[in-house]
């Protein structure tokens, strides 16, 4: 029996401008390459298909599409947990018309924890979607892990698997996750998970283990340009009740490169990126300055432009001031042009002065000022 584990796709997600899709068509097409050539009995997608509630419809097109395929051109079963940026009716709204594609999903926690055990092979699967702690406690009040351990708790015939997307155990976020809570618990007791030969957990994007056999399978791309651990899925044999994780790293499809430079060193700092990956890389510059430098971003464009990248975010950093603020005496007296020039050495106190092209400017916007008609 082999199982394959992944979870967080945010399937419609976007980064500034740009458009995730062709990452996640490209991340599928290998997923459903992995399903055929590893011969895997069954997917265990851990929430968070989807990066919105009302995902937009391409972002439904690409998952349909996948799941049809995984129907037809494989025999893998697919077991599906909402997580907390999916609409877990949306999800479950045609379960009818996938159940006889071999595809079960999970959108909302039942009060009944019957209904979240499913026997898989020779494995019994307990999958909890994404919950809020008023659906663990109705009533309003209680003990929400006690609450949780009725769901979890059951005869061990056989090995137990868990799949749950919450905060679990100690874990390293990769900062584009949500926070979620749980009454007041931040994260669920890893000794909650050790009855279960193997946890499938979602919502921590960084791939890791938390627990002697709990693991998040991370997302399958960088959702930020932060995210620069590799990625990766689990792939997990059962053979005579023993069960047997292992990490299956996920190819690059698209580089995303953070550069942090400064204005004397960002030339050689861009040239010497160097591309991995099928589609065009994506950069983010920050950079050091000293004072705002007419021009910067486009030459920066166009060096990327030259090794087939592009900018998607530009971050100029300006040197703080040590010295304490200088206040010229007789403020009210100085002329608008002196002020700003005073104004520009505080913020700027590494310039020399005012760059001319923007002294230009400012005098410009001054005259317009003053030509214009007082309003009412
Ligand atoms: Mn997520």
């Amino acid at each position: 029996m082999r199982l394959l584990h992944t979870s967080d796709w945010h399937l419609g997600k976007r980064l500034f401008k740009l458009d995730r899709a062709p990452e996640h068509e490209l991340f599928l097409a290998w997923l459903l390459e992995e399903l055929k050539t590893q011969d895997v009995d069954a997917l265990l997608i851990s929430g968070d298909i989807f990066d919105t509630p009302t995902p937009p419809h391409q972002a439904l097109e690409t998952f349909y599409n996948f799941l049809h395929r995984v129907s037809v051109e494989t025999r893998t079963e697919t077991y599906i947990i909402a997580g907390n940026h999916d609409s877990g009716l949306l999800l479950e709204a045609p379960a009818r018309l996938l159940a006889p594609h071999r595809v079960k999903v999970w959108g909302k926690l039942s009060l009944n924890p019957e209904h979240h055990w499913v026997r898989v092979g020779p494995i019994d699967l307990c999958a909890i979607p994404f919950f809020r702690s008023y659906e663990l406690l109705p009533q309003g009040s209680g003990d929400a892990i006690e609450a949780l351990r009725r769901y979890f708790i059951r005869e061990k015939d056989r090995p137990q698997l868990l799949m749950l997307h919450h905060l679990a155990g100690i874990f390293e976020a990769a900062g584009s996750e949500q926070v979620i809570g749980l009454s007041g618990v931040d994260s669920i007791p890893a000794d909650l998970l050790l009855p279960f030969d193997y946890v499938a957990l979602g919502h921590i994007h960084k791939p890791q283990k938390i627990g002697p056999r709990a693991y998040y399978s991370g997302s399958p791309i960088p959702l930020r340009f932060s995210e620069t651990a590799k990625k990766s899925v689990v792939i997990i044999d059962e053979i005579g009740g023993a069960v047997i994780p292992r990490i299956q790293p996920i190819p690059t499809f698209r580089d995303l490169f953070i550069v942090k430079t400064t204005e004397n060193t960002f030339r050689e700092a861009l040239t010497s990126l160097i591309r991995t990956a099928e589609l065009t890389p994506q950069v983010e510059v920050q950079i050091e300055l000293s004072q705002p430098r007419m021009g910067l971003v486009e030459e920066v464009k166009d060096l990327l432009s030259e090794s087939g990248m592009e900018l998607l975010s530009f971050i100029p950093i300006f040197q703080q001031s040590e010295a304490p603020l200088r206040r010229p005496e007789r403020i009210f007296e100085l002329q608008p042009l002196e002020l700003f020039a005073e104004f520009y050495a505080i913020k700027y106190p590494h310039a020399s002065e005012v760059p001319e092209d923007l002294a230009l400017d400012f005098k410009t916007l001054l005259e317009k000022v003053s030509h214009a008609a007082p309003s009412a």
